[in-house]
């Protein structure tokens, strides 16, 4: 009898777990081809080779890049040069891509940047930069200095309910949302808990007087942005295809507006500040992503949401590649009609809309 249940036991659990695993492969979208979308003059930028995960753009067309990102099981073409933040002046006929110096007594040789956001008070611009040095879990503050393309490090901030950030929103020089983990840093068990489907990631508001878990019950949050009003907080969520609209209350709280179902798996998000749109960064096939083969690569794909709030939004795609140009998006930037695509771990794309 109780091997009869045991036998049941292993049963159901056999059966949860092959459940799982075709519900894994839905999440992942692992059937999924792209048809090319094209844009004019794209160059591929000199100096990118192993990923540029976020970009943020100022007003004036500084565009902010992270690159060299590193994730236990995720691939990397340079995997023992540090990270670091590049910048651009998309101004320029034919910007450039230089690597900012950071100041002294920064820890430069664990430097692991992930999502980045700016932040202009006054006259001030702070950059955000989330870290994973060793694989712990900092979000990094620096002030960025233009006449010596110089960020000066003023504060880590590590908290408990930041364990495992994935990306950020600055909303005060010291203020922000993040994407995060709930319980897990340890990759292996964030792996398990992302395969059961365990919606344990959440959104975390932090500020030196007050931390809080302001929304939760993601799948797997990730991208963050703020709508031009800064009314609004968009989040990513990529393994449900879902971008969430969250309205932001006047304690920072946050409750869900409205979701929007998409078919691909939204990573990044920014906005296109001439026209509130938001730009996606895609994956179109998730497996390709995380099992990387360079013969069949990851493919690229660029969404424009028109009017999120609205009944009807407009979802076109802006650009699609197979990863014969640019493999694995994980964001998009408009500035002055010319788009910047960054990517997880391969090149980043300048294009003309
Ligand atoms: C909103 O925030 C306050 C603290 O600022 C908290 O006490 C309260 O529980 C929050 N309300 C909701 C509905 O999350
Ligand atoms: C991607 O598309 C190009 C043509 O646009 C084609 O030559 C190439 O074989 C395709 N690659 C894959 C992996 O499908
Ligand atoms: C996504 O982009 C926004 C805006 O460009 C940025 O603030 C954020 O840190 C990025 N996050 C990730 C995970 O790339």
């Amino acid at each position: 009898m109780g091997r009869l249940v045991g036998l049941s036991l292993l049963g159901i659990a056999l059966a949860l777990l092959g459940e799982r695993l075709l519900a894994l492969r839905n999440r992942l979208k692992a059937s999924s081809a792209v048809e090319s979308v094209d844009l004019p003059n794209c160059h591929l930028i000199k100096g990118i080779e192993a990923g540029a995960e976020d970009i943020d753009i100022l007003p004036n067309g500084l565009a902010f890049l992270s690159v060299g990102l590193k994730c236990p099981g995720l691939h990397s073409f340079a995997p023992d040069k540090p990270g670091g933040i590049l910048m651009m002046d998309l101004k320029d006929e034919k910007p450039r891509a230089l690597e900012l110096r950071i100041s002294r007594g920064f820890n430069l040789a664990s430097f692991n940047p992930h999502g980045i956001s700016t932040f202009i008070d006054d006259d001030t611009v702070y950059l955000f930069v989330v870290n994973h040095p060793e694989s712990k879990n900092t979000v990094e503050i620096f002030k960025f200095e233009e006449e010596d393309n110089f960020l000066l490090h003023l504060k880590t901030i590590k908290h408990e309910l930041l364990p495992s950030v994935s990306d950020i929103i600055a909303v005060g020089p010291t203020h922000f949302y993040a994407t995060n983990d709930h319980y897990f840093s340890d990759p292996f068990l964030k792996y398990l808990e992302t395969y059961l489907n365990l919606h344990w990631t959440n959104v975390v508001y932090y500020s030196p007087r007050e931390v809080k878990v302001v929304a939760e019950g993601f799948d797997s949050a990730n991208g963050i942005s703020i709508s031009p009003d800064k009314k609004y907080i968009y989040v990513a969520d990529t393994l449900a295809h879902e971008i969430h609209v969250l309205e932001k209350h006047p304690n920072m709280n946050l409750t869900q507006l409205k979701v929007l179902k998409l078919d691909t798996l939204v990573d990044n998000l920014s906005i296109d500040p001439s026209s509130g749109d938001i730009l996606v960064g895609c994956h179109p096939n998730g497996q390709k992503l995380f099992i990387y083969d360079p013969n069949n690569p990851p493919s690229s794909e660029v969404l424009r949401i028109q009017n999120i709030l609205s009944e009807k939004p407009v979802v076109t795609t802006v650009y699609a590649n197979n990863g014969s140009v640019l493999q694995g998006s994980s964001v998009a930037s408009v500035y002055d009609r010319k788009l910047l695509i960054g990517t997880l771990y391969h090149r980043a794309l300048y294009c003309e809309l």
